[in-house]
């Protein structure tokens, strides 16, 4: 994971998303056969900028994917009731969208090749959601686990 071409996370949830429309800009502009996978959670989904960056990412036909990993919880808060649309592969408007069985490699491996033929090819950002399951809390052990089961 920590190889060059990482770049990192952000302690801001969502706020490694415009970084990663940042980066896909600097792609394009030095003719780099390459994209970003900007990744984010379902709790991060509705931070403003994720939106900002999904305009300037379209606008400029940018190399990105956004891969929304739904894990169902935003740390121990269940995702609908944070989120008026559960749907996030549909969050991008107009930028097209594709809703991923994350608990099978075969689907997501398949899926993250596509995306990043699709994405270098020119015809601009994908949005992705990859669906899958909390097994672990967030920062708060007890407290995560205690909200969970309430949400739930
Ligand atoms: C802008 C901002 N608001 C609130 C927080 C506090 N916070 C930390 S993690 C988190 C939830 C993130 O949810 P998700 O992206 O689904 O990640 P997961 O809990 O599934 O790991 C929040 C709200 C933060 N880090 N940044
Ligand atoms: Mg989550």
């Amino acid at each position: 994971m920590f190889v060059k071409g990482f770049f990192g996370g952000n302690g801001i949830v969502g706020a490694q998303v415009p970084v990663g429309a940042g980066i896909g800009f600097a792609l394009k502009y030095m003719k780099k056969e390459a994209c970003c996978f900007a990744l984010y959670g379902d709790g991060a989904a509705n931070q403003g900028q994720v939106f900002e960056a999904f305009n300037m990412a379209s606008l400029w036909k940018l190399p990105v994917v956004f891969g929304c990993e739904n894990n169902k919880y935003g740390m121990g808060t269940a995702a609908s009731r944070s989120s008026a649309m559960t749907e996030y592969y549909q969050r991008g408007q107009y930028i097209p969208g594709i809703k991923v069985n994350g608990m099978d490699v075969l689907a997501v491996a398949h899926a993250t090749k596509f995306a990043r033929d699709y994405t270098i090819s020119g015809k601009g950002p994908l949005v992705m959601e990859f669906v899958t399951y909390r097994y672990g809390t967030d920062t708060y052990l007890l407290r995560g686990w205690a909200f969970a089961f309430l949400a739930a």
